[in-house]
């Protein structure tokens, strides 16, 4: 197996697609959409545009479907919901199919949606992606965190460490197993702030965004690690 983690969507290449890429938002998409998927939802369909989004969903009865909308950390107005995963209960998702377009996240997903699997990751659900990992031995793996519009993100980097460094953990692999300078970066970061997860989101860019915007317990829940055994996986383009 080789393991690559490439820090933006903006950075991963075009020209080729692993056995298995694994995108990464943690704040707060793929948190959200692990925790949709983890509380009884049918589906997660992600759309980049959001009147695309409108569109698609307009097929779905009302109480089959959720629209969930986010730009710039807030609710985009007529959506259902924005991008909190505290949002998303049992009671409000159950059954339903979550249409969501978020700034990064979705773009993330979206640039490597032609990988053989794809799959969507953050700290709460990292134990699931990495039990599937060790048990497929993909050849290729591709973490690639969401940043935020274009640039480097602490906690996304973070969060490949921590999937990177379990996966080379028990696999007593040595660090041979790593494809790219990034990877050593990357756990690196999560090495030093794995105990203290949410400090960590205190001096992230969009983590600061989120406590500006009063989301404070969001950045707790996305702080807390393997508390989920949710995989979200492509089952066709766009949809988890
Ligand atoms: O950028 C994204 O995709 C979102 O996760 C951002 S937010 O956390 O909902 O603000």
């Amino acid at each position: 197996m080789k393991l690559f983690v490439y820090h933006t969507p903006e950075l991963t290449p075009t020209d080729q697609m692993p056995d298995c890429a694994i995108a990464v938002d943690v704040l707060r998409a793929t948190t959200t959409m692990a925790t949709v998927l983890a509380a009884g939802g049918e589906a997660v369909q992600v759309f980049s545009d959001l009147d695309q989004l409108m569109q698609v969903s307009e097929s779905w009865l009302p109480d089959k479907r959720l629209r969930a909308g986010e730009r710039g950390g807030g609710t985009v107005p007529g959506f259902d919901m924005g991008n909190s995963p505290l949002d998303c209960t049992p009671e409000r998702v159950q059954g339903r199919r979550l249409f969501i377009s978020t700034t990064n996240g979705t773009r993330a997903l979206q640039r490597v949606q032609n990988a053989k699997k794809v799959l969507a990751a953050a700290f709460i659900n990292r134990a699931a992606v990495v039990n599937y990992v060790l048990q497929q031995q993909p050849e290729t793996v591709w973490i690639v965190g969401s940043g935020w519009e274009g640039s480097f993100s602490l906690e996304d980097t973070a969060c490949a460490g921590a999937i990177a460094h379990s996966i080379i953990q028990q696999t007593n692999a040595s660090l041979d197993v790593a494809g790219n300078d990034e990877v050593f970066g990357a756990i690196a970061l999560y090495s030093q702030w794995q105990d203290n997860l949410l400090g960590l989101f205190h001096h992230a860019s969009h983590g600061k965004r989120l406590l500006r915007l009063n989301c404070l317990e969001d950045l707790k829940y996305c702080s807390q690690i393997d508390i989920l055994d949710v995989l979200p996986m492509q089952h066709e383009p766009g949809v988890l």
